[in-house]
């Protein structure tokens, strides 16, 4: 609330960012690699620049959920599919050579404002017509693709925007562009949600499966971020933030930038008041079971004040966030927050599971004497700490077995005796 009233005073500043940057969706799929790129020209136009080498036709849909379902019904816009008229037909692409279909300028698709396509998923198509024609979302052929359109910045430090795609389609750096996600004003709220990918700091050798939920009350300002990973290191609790960019194309999580921040933040913990936008602290990890996360707050909102945080990332670190700027390690998974539209739920939703209770300020402790007081813990076994000498809560399911070892001892030693 504080940070709130504060931008409302300087709000200027309070913009996250500079307005000078581009959309982005980046396809992390054994079908398909490469990158969609989007941004305003000197003439206002936006155009698009694809990386890959097929030649495929781009549709938005109306969910920024990679694993919602996907039809006709759910793309953006009117059918038949028309260029320039329907505002989710992106065009028909072959490859990053400049032709018409590969380099085009369109007209009823943008990245800022009304119909803003920032957060909303792109799906790829295989049969696309050889120019940009009127057709029907049946003859495109089932999805190859998919991607959540995020945003990057026009003169990066951290990631590398295709020199074709500034030269090619005319981009002015200089000029701002402004990339911003679509702020549906007649909805009480939006939701949002984010699929992990690991980047190749990933070295945990097996399945790794991530995402993170958030849901916004507006009545209260407030909004719950949960989240579950699978295949990480468990002997660690793993730093978790909001970066600036949802933008995957670095291979080691590079391109997701800095943490989301307005001017004057320093990093920390949850626990302190001037922090980054993106400072949410830690997800635990548990001796048996998967690590969760769970953390509500005021300090950002859906709302169209800048501190909206749909099309930009998230990152999972390797190592805990003791709340210093060396602390958490390298991204070992990250990914691009989309809309879930009219407040919805995922196609797979977040579960935690009721046993679990999660400290306030998402800290996950070390010590292993401490951590039952002040981190996450399952709630039936408060009085516990891990045997171990890790600093995971030791599990309900963990205790019930221990408890059947030492009855079974009893029980032998009794027969013995008597
Ligand atoms: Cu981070």
């Amino acid at each position: 609330m504080i940070k709130q009233i504060i931008c409302l005073i300087l709000l200027s500043i309070c913009l996250v960012n500079a307005a000078n940057e581009i959309a982005l969706c980046s396809f992390k799929s054994v079908n398909l690699t490469g990158t969609l790129y989007m941004g305003y020209n000197a003439a206002s136009k936006l155009s698009l620049y694809f990386t890959g080498s097929q030649k495929l036709t781009f549709i938005v849909h109306n969910t920024g959920d990679l694993n919602a379902p996907l039809s006709s019904s759910t793309v953006m816009g009117s059918s038949p599919l028309t260029c320039g008229g329907t505002s989710g037909y992106l065009g028909n692409f072959a490859g990053s050579t400049l032709t018409l279909s590969a380099n085009t300028d369109v007209n009823a698709q943008v990245i800022a404002g009304q119909k803003s396509i920032v957060g909303y998923v792109v799906a790829a198509y295989p049969n696309a017509p050889s120019e940009c024609a009127t057709i029907s979302y049946a003859s495109l052929g089932d999805v190859i693709a998919t991607c959540v359109v995020g945003i990057s910045d026009l003169s990066p430090t951290e990631t590398s925007i295709p020199q074709d795609f500034i030269n090619g389609v005319e981009i002015d750096v200089s000029l701002p562009n402004g990339a911003q996600p679509y702020i549906d004003t007649t909805q009480s709220g939006q939701n949002a949600y984010c699929q992990f990918f690991e980047t190749q700091k990933y070295t945990d050798n097996q399945n790794f499966s991530g995402s993170a939920f958030f849901s916004y009350n507006s009545a209260y300002g407030t909004t719950t971020i949960t989240a579950t990973f699978r295949g990480i290191d468990r002997l660690s609790s793993h730093g978790l933030h909001i970066h600036t960019y949802g933008d995957l194309t670095n291979v080691n999580g590079l391109s997701v930038g800095g943490h989301w921040s307005v001017s004057g933040n320093v990093h920390a913990l949850p626990s302190t008041a001037n922090r980054h936008l993106g400072d949410i602290g830690n997800v635990c990890t548990y001796l048996d079971l998967d690590a969760y996360y769970k953390f509500t707050t005021s300090y950002f909102t859906f709302g169209e004040n800048g501190l909206n945080p749909i099309g930009r990332g998230m990152a999972l670190h390797r190592s805990r966030d003791d709340g210093t700027t060396t602390s958490f390690g390298d991204r070992i998974a990250t990914c691009v927050i989309g809309i879930v539209p009219n407040q919805g739920t995922p196609a797979y939703p977040v579960t935690i599971p009721s046993r679990l209770t999660f400290d306030p300020n998402a800290i996950c402790v070390k010590s292993s004497t401490t951590e039952s007081s002040t981190t996450t813990t399952p709630t039936t076994s408060s009085a516990s700490s891990s045997t171990t000498g890790t600093y995971e809560p030791v599990s309900p399911a963990s205790l019930v077995q221990l408890s059947i070892f030492f009855y079974t001892i009893i029980v032998i030693v009794l027969i013995v005796l008597v």
